[in-house]
Parts: C-alpha cells; sequence; structure tokens
C-alpha cells in the first residue's frame, strides 16, 4: 500500500502540470468556449499570445539561468522625505549579502515611507552584482562612488617602518582588528574623509548604515526631522567602553589639542561625560581599566544620524588634522567611534546630542531596544536577534556593564523623556 507521503509527490506534479501546462494551453488552443470571449481584450488587442517578456507584461522572471535585457525594473525612486538627507555605507562588494540585509530591514522599518538616497563607498569600483542588487533593495536612488585613493590610502607623512612595526605589535598583542592595514584605512576614512567625498557634499545630513545589521522598531517619523527641528546635530543609540589597547595614545593627543586650541573646546561640552570614573554609574563594579582620564566611553558609530556640517566645520577639521598629523590611526589602531565621540564631545554643545532610545538596533554583538512596553508594542519592536553563532540576543545592552549610558544621562545631556519630545510631527507646515 503506497502511503499518503509516497502519493504526494505525483498528485503535486500532476497538479503543477495542470497550472503550467493544461490551463495555460487550454486557454490559447480554444478548448474553452472562447465563442462568447473577446479575444482582443485578453491579449491586448494582440491576436497572438503574449511571448514571454517579463519587464513588459510583469511575469515572473521564471529560472536564475534565463536573463532579462533590462535588469532594473522601473521604479518611482522619488524622494518623499523632506530632509536635505542620505543613506551612506562603506562596504566591499563581497560583503553584498549583508549589505542587502542591513538594507532591507531599513527600508522596511524607515525608508520605503520617505524614499532617502543611498550612497554607497568603496576604494575599489562596485561590481555589477553589487550595484544591481542594492538598487533593487532600494527604495529611492542609489548612487556608487569610488573613493579617490589619497582619501584612503594612509597619508605620505606615515613612517612605513613605524607603521609595519604597529602593525606587528597589534597582532602580538591580540589587539582587535589590530593586524589588517585595510581596517586601519576604513577607520582613519571614517574619521576624516567619508564627510568630504564629493557625492556628500550634496547632504547636510548622513544616516550610516553597516552591513548586517537591523533595525527592531519601525521608526513612524523622519529621524533627520527630529534632529534638525530640536537642534540636534548628532543621534546615537549605544554608548560602550572602548578596548584601550588600540588607543594608547589617543587621549594624551586630545589633551595636546586641547592645550594648543583652547578657544575650540565648547563652553557647554560633554568632557565630563568621557572622564567620570564613577562607579555608582557601573553598578558599583570597577570601570574598565584606563591608564588616562578618558574612561573610554563613546557612541558606537557604526549607527550615526547626524549632520555633516558639523564634520565639515573648520573646528572638526583642526581636531582631525592634529590627530591625523600624530600618526596615532596607523602606528595605533585608532577606530572611528573614540575619534567621532571624542570631538563631538569636546566641539559640540552636549544638548545639540540625541540619544534615539526609541530605535531599536543590532550589531553584533550588542542589541539596543526601547524598554517601555508601549512603545515596543506601538513601533512593532522585535527585541529578539540571532548573533553570528546562532545563539539568541534579546537583552538590549542599555545599562549593562559596559554601557556608557546611564554616564550619558548623568553627565552628558541627561535623561530626556519620550513625552518631552513631539515625535508625532503634526507642525503646521
Ligand atoms: N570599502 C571598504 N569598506 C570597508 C573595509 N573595511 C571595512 N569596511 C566597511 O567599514 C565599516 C566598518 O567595518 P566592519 O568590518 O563592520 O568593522 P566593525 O564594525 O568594527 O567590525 P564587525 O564587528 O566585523 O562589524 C563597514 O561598513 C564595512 O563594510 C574596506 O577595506 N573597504
Ligand atoms: C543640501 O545640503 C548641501 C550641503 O550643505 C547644500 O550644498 C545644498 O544646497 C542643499 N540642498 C538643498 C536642496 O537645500
Ligand atoms: C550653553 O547652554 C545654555 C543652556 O542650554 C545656552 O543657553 C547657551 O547659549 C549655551 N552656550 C553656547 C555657547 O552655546
Ligand atoms: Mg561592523
Amino acid at each position: 500500500m503506497p502511503s499518503i507521503r509516497t502519493l504526494t509527490v505525483p498528485l503535486i506534479g500532476i497538479l503543477l502540470c495542470f497550472c503550467y501546462y493544461i490551463i495555460p494551453n487550454s486557454i490559447s488552443f480554444s478548448s474553452i468556449d472562447l465563442a462568447n470571449y473577446d479575444i482582443n481584450q485578453l491579449f491586448n488587442h494582440n491576436p497572438h499570445p503574449p511571448t514571454y517578456d517579463p519587464l513588459k507584461h510583469n511575469q515572473p522572471k521564471l529560472a536564475s539561468n534565463s536573463y532579462l535585457e533590462q535588469s532594473i525594473p522601473f521604479r518611482n525612486r522619488q524622494q518623499i522625505g523632506k530632509e536635505n538627507a542620505t543613506l551612506v555605507m562603506l562596504v566591499r562588494n563581497k560583503e553584498l549579502k549583508g549589505a542587502l540585509q542591513s538594507m532591507r530591514s531599513l527600508e522596511d522599518r524607515f525608508n520605503r515611507h520617505y524614499r532617502y538616497p543611498w550612497v554607497f563607498l568603496n576604494e575599489v569600483p562596485f561590481d555589477d552584482e553589487f550595484i544591481e542588487q542594492t538598487t533593487l533593495m532600494a527604495s529611492g536612488e542609489t548612487f556608487y562612488e569610488l573613493i579617490p585613493e589619497e582619501d584612503w590610502e594612509q597619508p605620505s607623512f606615515i613612517d612605513e617602518e613605524k607603521y609595519e612595526n604597529g602593525i606587528a605589535k597589534a597582532i602580538m598583542d591580540g589587539v582587535i582588528y589590530g593586524g589588517t592595514k585595510s581596517y586601519r584605512n576604513m577607520c582613519h576614512f571614517n574619521s576624516g574623509y567619508f564627510y568630504r567625498q564629493e557625492r556628500m557634499l550634496n547632504y547636510d545630513w548622513y544616516f550610516r548604515v553597516e552591513p548586517d545589521v537591523e533595525y527592531m522598531c519601525d521608526f513612524q517619523y523622519d529621524p533627520f526631522e527630529l534632529l534638525r527641528r530640536n537642534n540636534k546635530i548628532y543621534g546615537f543609540v549605544i554608548a560602550i567602553t572602548e578596548y584601550e589597547n588600540t588607543i594608547p595614545t589617543l587621549w594624551q593627543t586630545v589633551e595636546e589639542f586641547m592645550a594648543e586650541y583652547p578657544e575650540l573646546v565648547h563652553p557647554n561640552n560633554s568632557l565630563d561625560f568621557i572622564t567620570t570614573h564613577e562607579t555608582s554609574l557601573n553598578h558599583w563594579k570597577s570601570l574598565v581599566p584606563s591608564s588616562t582620564k578618558y574612561n573610554l566611553c563613546h557612541f558606537w558609530s557604526n549607527f550615526e544620524i547626524a549632520n555633516l556640517n558639523f564634520f565639515r566645520s573648520e573646528a572638526y577639521g583642526k581636531y582631525f588634522d592634529y590627530l591625523d598629523k600624530s600618526g596615532g590611526f596607523y602606528y595605533e589602531r585608532w577606530g572611528d567611534a573614540p575619534v567621532h565621540s571624542i570631538g563631538l564631545n569636546i566641539l559640540a554643545d552636549k544638548n545639540s546630542i540625541h540619544h534615539f532610545e526609541d530605535i531599536g538596533y543590532y550589531h553584533a554583538p550588542y542589541l539596543a531596544c526601547p524598554t517601555s512596553k508601549d512603545v515596543v508594542a506601538s513601533k512593532r519592536c522585535v527585541c529578539k536577534t540571532y548573533g553570528v553563532d546562532g545563539d539568541r540576543i534579546d537583552k538590549p545592552i542599555d545599562v549593562g556593564l559596559f554601557s556608557c549610558l546611564s554616564r550619558w544621562w548623568k553627565y552628558g545631556a541627561g535623561k530626556s523623556f519620550l513625552n518631552e519630545i513631539d515625535y508625532t510631527f503634526n507642525y503646521e507646515k
């Protein structure tokens, strides 16, 4: 006796034959009653059955080995959002899958309602596959920009031998991402060059996106608009401590900069946030040890929504150049996160920095998600994801041991509550 299961396969086969062969054939070979049927209407005034042309007839692409002459179907990509803003991703061709995953998440949660453009940056040309796939994933326009060599490679004043020694030492000391030159170029670029790439000059605001990240909640408003209307220049989600062995001389260099340019230190700076070592904010446990006054706190820069003109300001320019000249991006492995953060903490009004506590975000290994149950529910947050090892991650970093968030609340701009900001944006236009 054949079981139900062994019968299922031929049954599905017969069904498929019926759908794909018998039905269409029965239409085109008039075995159904066509006497009262306006065949011109069926075939759009064409007496012949439609040929296979998916773009024209909106048919599905049948197999991966069939090619479309025009691979990118028409889509209305006109921007809806009103801000002078772009999404930006520095990314490698080989990271396509991760780029698409991040895009899918951000498009679904936010950008499909706004259609802000995407700018992709790379030090080698993007390949056709990358361009096709990301264009199909985007709701808005897409731009693919080649970073000039002089903006990517180390500056000429970097001493080769000292650089090589720095790499060798980082490998010996087990410094995270310490052994690769491309990582140092990346951090250097993100610290001082992304905002002056030609395409970026067209915008006031950017939203930095990395491959393999996830946005856990609907945005339900335009974060660029929120920042602009509330006089903010920078928005972050996660603040954590840096690995000290990546930045042995960064703080010392920053102190020298402040001594040389005291007029650039903002009267309402947030230096307290990065120099307090108070342990009550750390569950009374000792902080990650630091050999300087810097407590290693920084905004995690893989997520940033910010104003490009801050980075293009004379003050930030002087700050970056000062750090750059010291060579620390190459002799050590300074990250763009502490460099951006310290720049903001020194040069900006702390009240112009915004913590997006209502944006859920995941970049391995940390998750951020709103704490309010009402916010989680109304923004359709899913505060659970899976890490690189497939392990379940559902505990937001929030005020965990390595988080600097409570330090920001006490020594930075303070803790604001969701009802203090009009998130509905029902402004009279
Ligand atoms: N074009 C290009 N992009 C790079 C290169 N290295 C890193 N990136 C991008 O720079 C950003 C940061 O690099 P990541 O490798 O994510 O660094 P990370 O976030 O510190 O480390 P992960 O934990 O691996 O995510 C990402 O958007 C990368 O795609 C590179 O050599 N070329
Ligand atoms: C957008 O911002 C850029 C950079 O500040 C500026 O040059 C450009 O004129 C702005 N565009 C619009 C439409 O305001
Ligand atoms: C510093 O902050 C106060 C309070 O927000 C503000 O009134 C003042 O103008 C700020 N100072 C500067 C130089 O921006
Ligand atoms: Mg990353």
